[in-house]
């Protein structure tokens, strides 16, 4: 049976994680992650989801603040209308509300887990997944010296992360990944730029054709489909979609026109886990790769992130990378690890196979509500 009974109890944490280094994008330099947690219990179960949005509205519209407004005033309310309900009526329901879908996943996360605990199922079984293990990747945040990005790149080269990616903005680009394949000349590399470039940048852009790029990820802004077009025809990089891709419509749209070879799905980014099946299977019949990114997430958004990449399509590796690489402590109790052939194993534990330490949540907690 996948229907849940009834949810009696919500509850919201926002917690601040510091982050083991700085992490330098073309938009902010992170010291710590801020991350809107969600509870839901019902009379047998419950379930945790993570909201990725971000202490400021630079990677989207999207902040913890407007998250917690959408989801206090809007998806609690909802969810606590519904009586012996599938996920899909949640979703149908969320549907009636523009946008928003970084809080509408967080929500929708929490309920998978809970039908997952309830039913004693890992959430990959629930949802159809076939692999039990994936690929890792690791982003690799702007450095200002060199070296340091060198003796990253090994040690993550030595660790066996299937692929690297690097952050760039202009001006930290095109000089850099020089010196990254002079040292590195075969390692699987790409390149993410958060929407630094205009489209009138294509000179420059055309100069990453030179490295044998992976992909080249989102490097003009959110609303650009149209140019990404006219750049993607003159590039012979790939170019992947991240910020750009918010809904299937955006997907479609991107698909016509042609403005990429390559889609990063974050099913946080796009709504959550059924959002996120939807556009991998349109991607899979057009003949599209996709691979799964990350948000800095905690043990428990990248743990659903981990379970999405056990459906087949996930062919690429993402960015999902070891618990140790973001946080001295997270607040879950099972760490992510890289086995030595560098693939993740997914834990086989219910729900998201990760259990929250509430020692932790307290540490790390600055707000809190319950409903
Ligand atoms: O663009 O993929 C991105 C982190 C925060 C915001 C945006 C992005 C990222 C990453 C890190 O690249 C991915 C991760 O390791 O979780
Ligand atoms: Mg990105």
């Amino acid at each position: 049976m996948n229907r849940i009974k009834r949810i009696k109890i919500a509850e919201l944490f926002l917690v601040r994680l510091p982050l083991i280094r700085p992490f330098e994008t073309s938009f902010s330099i992170q010291k710590d992650r801020e991350a809107l947690l969600v509870k839901l219990t019902s009379d047998n179960s419950y379930g945790w989801g993570e909201c990725v949005a971000g202490a400021d509205p630079f990677y989207s519209y999207e902040t913890n603040r407007t998250a917690c407004h959408i989801i206090s005033d809007y998806l609690i309310p909802l969810v606590f209308s519904l009586r012996k309900f599938f996920i899909e009526d949640a979703l149908d329901e969320f549907s009636h509300i523009q946008g928003h879908f970084m809080a509408k996943a967080a929500v929708e996360n929490a309920l998978f887990d809970l039908l997952s605990r309830e039913q004693n199922l890992p959430l990959y079984t629930l949802i159809g997944g076939t692999y039990k293990k994936i690929r890792s990747g690791i982003s690799l945040g702007i450095e200002h010296n060199t070296d340091e990005l060198l003796r990253l790149t090994e040690e993550a080269v030595k660790k066996k992360y299937h692929r690297i990616k690097i952050k760039v903005k202009k001006g930290k680009d095109i000089r850099v990944l020089k010196i990254l394949r002079k040292y590195f000349p075969e390692l699987p590399l790409m390149a993410d730029a958060n929407g630094d470039y205009q489209e009138t940048d294509l000179q420059l852009l055309k100069q990453f054709d030179e490295f044998n790029l992976m992909m080249l990820e989102q490097p003009l802004g959110n609303n650009d489909l149209y140019f990404h077009s006219l750049i993607q025809k003159e590039l012979k990089t790939p170019i992947c979609l991240d910020e750009s891709i918010q809904s299937l419509n955006d997907l479609r749209t991107a698909l016509a026109l042609e403005s990429c070879r390559i889609i990063n799905i974050k099913q946080a980014r796009v709504g959550g886990i059924k959002a996120a099946k939807i556009m991998q299977s349109y991607c899979l019949q057009h003949n599209i790769k996709v691979w799964s990114g990350g948000m800095l997430e905690t043990g428990i958004g990248r743990n659903f992130n981990l379970h999405l990449q056990t459906l087949p399509g996930f062919t690429l590796p993402g960015d999902t990378s070891e618990t140790s690489r973001y946080f001295h402590e997270d607040i879950v109790d099972t760490p992510i690890v890289l086995q030595s052939d560098g693939f993740i194993e997914i834990p086989p534990g219910p729900g998201i196979g990760a259990e929250v330490i509430p020692k932790r949540l307290n540490k790390y907690k600055i707000m809190y509500k319950k409903f």
